[in-house]
């Protein structure tokens, strides 16, 4: 008769890796990520919260063209068409208001958190 020794071991250690694979697999953070709509002359959300790091898409969906600028300068967008999008990404914490250079009563702001 024919015994097969299987030693415990070699699975305990097979279920750590399991383990190791499902925690690898958790999803990306939302807050890494997000977007500002420009329409009807408007920012929205009006004020975003992310986290350091996160990059902000600003989308304009309006059908005239719009320019995202910063009030201290740190970003600017080129003038964006219908369908266009302007990618910054936010590594300093604190508050950036920024407006629209062809209509500065559009305003917005990013708040970035540590
Ligand atoms: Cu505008």
């Amino acid at each position: 008769m024919i015994r097969i020794n299987v030693s415990p071991r070699p699975l305990a250690l097979a279920l750590v890796c399991l383990g190791i694979v499902v925690m690898a697999q958790a999803p990306l953070r939302a807050a890494d990520a997000a977007r500002v709509k420009i329409d009807n002359f408007t920012f929205a959300p009006k004020v975003l919260t992310v986290k350091a790091g996160a990059t902000v898409t600003f989308q304009n969906d309006d059908d005239i063209p719009h320019v995202v600028v910063a009030n201290d300068g740190s970003f600017r967008s080129k003038a964006l068409d219908t369908g266009d999008s302007y990618v910054f990404t936010f590594t300093k914490p604190g508050d950036f208001p920024y407006f629209c250079a062809l209509h500065p009563h559009m305003q917005g702001t990013i708040t970035v958190t540590p």
